[in-house]
């Protein structure tokens, strides 16, 4: 196996990468491989879906399938290697399927087709041991290959998978886009090239941040337009007596579906994790049985699972093993999410997850609750925007920062934690992703009735921050790099890769990342990002800090 792709990856002086029998996020060599093999397939689909395209030939089915199936490999999205061996054999049809199209018309219209080797030609073998006898071929640290190139090719694939997880949250609110689609599977096709043009890879990855951004405007208008404008919100972060469903990741289509289905059944619903912003959309606002937040983020799962003593539902990242907290038997996995041994629900029908939480005991009590805001997504800060304006004006507001991306394990995350605290009083926190519940539920009061922590949703949701700094920079008539704006970024997976390269190829300089460099970038690729964007990893939070404030 070699897998570099998430920030817990294993570090040594030979080399970076978790390459022995396990990865450090317990994903088996043998579910390595096989994820490895499974974008090959895709790569050979999308190269092939290019062809396709060139005459005339567009199959939607394969193209929202193919980021779907990217997404399972992301990090702790699916460890379950039937369901992989699935989605390479599906993958295989798929490829079959473009290619004789590609080919008839080629024949009809008297053009040689062209033949598209290795990913193009790969037949899987019948047995998952003979499958992984085929794996080294897709090995992603193939062949002889420089250190910087195999860096900036990762950086692409990397992104490219966080794109392809976004572009299936979209998909999953009926959001498809045949331009976005189609130049997905040329980046996805380019990236099966093993490509050495260092140029080349550095424009595809800006061209893999340009096209996230329209993705995640697609993602953007698909919950507006199911859920409506998320508005400032207070939640609920206590137990509430009864049975109970914990409903965790980024998909609120599943929670609508559970909200309906649990509805007069005496359970009550929460929101874990990604799923908190969801809280604010005025669409969920009808279901009195939707209570409120359990628990913090992703990697405090297997206690706070174990603890919640009803049903779970795990929409899309990040999943991990549920056998360390004994709770497999009552843990759900969704679309593209997988565990060996615990249920899927595919389809619509949520009663299995009913009925799992009403035969288990609930909360016995109520605690006293503890109320946080949230909801400050895109409407609701350009609705603020003016006043901001006018403290920023008469200097009640002299700084903002942006903290937030994907929590983590690591005690350096403290970092998150003790920067916001450290901010001065007369700056405003935007935060995002399941990195705010570092410090989401601490007290940070307001500047003239302006809340100084705005939650403004899921990691996707940057989305919204970027459409806040862009009207501030028409209103203060400067460059975006020139607002009192300071980035700091903590990264854990792919999703916060994809948003670093849109936040880079809109030009955005100066940001943050940690708590430590990603794995697969080498020191040079590191060096030509801090030259070109100004982007470092964080040190501690009084040298940053200092930094910060001197740079606005
Ligand atoms: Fe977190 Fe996981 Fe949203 Fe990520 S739950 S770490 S960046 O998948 O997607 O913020
Ligand atoms: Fe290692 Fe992260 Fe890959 Fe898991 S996802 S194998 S921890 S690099």
């Amino acid at each position: 196996m070699f897998c570099v792709q998430c920030e817990q990856t294993i570090k040594t002086p030979a080399g970076n990468g978790c390459s022995y029998s396990q990865g450090m996020c317990g994903k088996l060599a043998s579910t390595s491989d096989l994820q490895d093999l499974l974008i090959y397939m895709l790569q050979g689909v999308s190269a092939y879906a290019v062809k396709a395209r060139e005459m005339g030939i567009v199959d939607s089915n394969i193209d929202t399938f193919v980021p779907k199936a990217f997404f399972s490999t992301l990090t702790n999205v699916n460890f379950d290697d039937d369901r992989l061996i699935g989605y390479a054999q599906q993958a295989q049809t798929y490829r079959e399927q473009l290619k004789t199209a590609y080919e008839t018309a080629c024949q009809e219209k008297g053009i040689d087709a062209v033949v598209i080797p290795a990913q193009g030609t790969l037949n899987l073998a019948a047995s998952k041991l003979e499958m992984l006898e085929q794996a080294p071929v897709a090995l992603l640290n193939r062949g002889e290959v420089h250190e910087d190139i195999l860096g900036l090719r990762l950086l692409c694939l990397y992104g490219l998978k966080g794109a392809a997880a976004y572009m299936e949250h979209a998909r999953v609110l009926d959001q498809t886009d045949a331009d976005i689609a189609a130049e997905f599977h040329q980046i996805m096709a380019f990236l099966g090239e093993d490509s050495v043009d260092v140029d080349k890879l550095f424009n595809t990855a800006m061209q893999i941040g340009q096209l996230n951004y329209r993705v995640m405007a697609m993602l953007d208008a698909g919950e507006t337009t199911a859920f409506g404008h998320p508005e400032p919100t207070e939640v609920n972060t206590k137990i509430v007596k009864g049975k109970a469903i914990l409903v965790s990741g980024h998909d609120m289509k599943d929670l609508e579906l559970i909200l309906q289905q649990t509805e007069g059944k005496g359970i009550n619903v929460f929101t874990h994790g990604e799923m908190l912003p969801a809280l604010a959309y005025p669409a969920f606002k009808k279901y009195s049985h939707l209570v409120g937040n359990f628990g913090s983020a992703w990697q405090n799962q297997q206690k706070e699972f174990a603890n919640f003593p009803g049903a779970v539902v795990m929409t899309s990242n990040c999943i991990i093993d549920p056998n360390v907290g004994d709770y497999s038997d009552r843990i759900f996995t969704r679309s593209i999410v997988g565990w060996p041994g615990v249920s899927h629900i595919e389809g619509d029908d949520f009663s299995a997850v009913i009925d799992k939480a009403l035969s288990l005991e609930g909360f016995k009590y109520d605690e006293i609750p503890h109320i946080i805001t949230i909801g400050f997504a895109r409407n609701a800060l350009m609705a603020a925007a003016p006043t901001v304006v006018e403290n920023v004006k008469n200097g009640a507001i002299k700084h903002f920062f942006l903290i937030g991306g994907c929590d983590g394990d690591k005690a350096e995350r403290s970092y998150f934690t003790d920067l916001a605290k450290s901010v001065p009083d007369d700056s405003l926190i935007l935060t995002l992703g399941c990195g705010k519940f570092k410090f989401n539920k601490l007290e940070f009061g307001d500047i003239n009735g302006i809340p100084r922590l705005l939650d403004v949703g899921q990691c996707n949701d940057a989305y919204s921050a970027i459409q806040l700094a862009l009207a501030l920079k028409d209103v203060f008539e400067c460059d975006i790099n020139e607002l009192p704006l300071s980035l700091v970024l903590s990264w854990f997976e792919q999703k916060a890769i994809v948003v670093l390269l849109t936040l880079l190829s809109l030009g955005v300089k100066n940001i943050r990342t940690g708590p430590s460099a990603p794995g697969f970038l080498t020191e040079n690729l590191a060096n030509i990002l801090e030259q070109q964007f100004g982007l470092r990893t964080t040190t501690d939070v009084a040298t940053d800090l200092k930094a910060m404030m001197t740079a606005a």
